[in-house]
């Protein structure tokens, strides 16, 4: 594995200078290039960025938090690397983190990784929830294809909002939605903001659609068919035979997933538990906690911005 060519003193230094502030009552988190970070991923973040050599059969996912990047993870390995699933399931053996590694958690994980992002066999099926900008520039500027996936942002507060609720104790309350409406819609979370982080993929996948394929979850849950189709399309990779969709679908599907003995323990990384990954998979599920006013302040700072863009989530 490559070293980071910034050294451990010079870079902790260059962190501490850094904005800083507390996420939730969960996690502080940094403030870099304009987006914020959870403890211990600038380094792997900046590492990945001075070092990676992409290669120009390397498939990149990304995503911010809690868009379906499990799905999308599972989607694309299946495409790319377990075709034909009654064979050779990957999925039944080990969760989709495992088999996509998030690089950024991969490179801070003090876990041993069975896979060397840097060895892993072609084509490399890497995942980041890195922002566009600070991507490396040799995934930039190869011809490496990245598939971005993104959500509605009210689903995708909810849906995070869940995630954190699940690492409470039950004697915790969790955090207030209100407040986490306020931290969402300011910035202030993982990976945030979240406007920024589609914004960059949005405009660079209109700007070069042949490198990034910009994929909405909704377009996912009601067009299956059609999307799966369309990123196997992009990835070089089309279905041929009648029923291969289907049976992708099938295989990746919340259901089959979240009931897999493999999902149902253990965890990929950092103590977060396989089956957090695996909740309802709703469109709108929102409906169910969002006051009228929280709903409104959603839409009026992130739905108008992205909107300004041409984009309706
Ligand atoms: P991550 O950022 O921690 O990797 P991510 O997979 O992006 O999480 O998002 C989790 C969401 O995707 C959950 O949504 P929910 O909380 O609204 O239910 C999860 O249920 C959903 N999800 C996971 N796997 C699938 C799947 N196979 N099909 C559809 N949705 C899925």
């Amino acid at each position: 594995m490559m070293k980071s060519p910034i050294q451990d003193s010079e870079e902790e230094k260059w962190i501490v200078g850094l904005p800083k502030a507390r996420f939730w009552d969960a996690m502080d988190i940094t403030q870099w290039e304009g987006f914020w970070f959870g403890p211990g991923l600038l380094k792997p973040a900046s590492t990945f960025r001075s070092s990676f050599q992409a290669r120009d059969d390397d498939v990149i996912l990304a995503s911010t938090m809690k868009t379906g990047t499990t799905w999308l993870k599972s989607l694309s390995l299946s495409i790319l690397k377990s075709r034909d699933g009654r064979k050779h399931d990957m999925l039944a053996t080990e969760n989709p983190h495992f088999h996509v590694p998030t690089i950024e958690s991969a490179l801070f994980s003090t876990k041993p990784l069975h896979v060397d992002i840097y060895d892993a066999s072609a084509p490399r099926l890497l995942h980041t929830h890195l922002p566009y900008a600070v991507l490396p520039d040799s995934v930039k500027e190869s011809s490496c294809k990245v598939v971005y996936l993104a959500r509605n942002p009210k689903d995708t507060l909810i849906s995070m909002w869940h995630f954190f609720n699940s690492f409470l104790r039950p004697d915790q309350e969790p955090f207030p939605l209100e407040k986490a409406v306020d931290c969402f819609c300011s910035g202030l979370h993982q990976y945030g903001p979240f406007s920024d982080h589609v914004a960059e993929y949005w405009l660079e996948s209109r700007r070069r659609p042949d490198k990034i394929l910009f994929v909405k979850y909704e377009e996912m849950k009601s067009d299956p068919k059609g999307q799966v189709s369309r990123i196997a399309e992009f990835l070089g990779r089309p279905f041929g035979e009648e029923g291969q969709v289907d049976d992708v679908l099938w295989r990746c599907s919340l259901e089959r997933l979240k009931n897999l003995e493999v999902n149902k323990k253990g965890s990929i990384l950092l103590n977060v538990p396989n089956t957090s990954f695996f909740r309802k998979g709703e469109v709108g599920d929102w409906k169910n906690y969002l006051t009228l006013e929280m709903e409104d302040r959603i839409d009026q700072t992130i739905g108008l911005k992205l909107e300004d863009l041409g984009l309706i989530l």
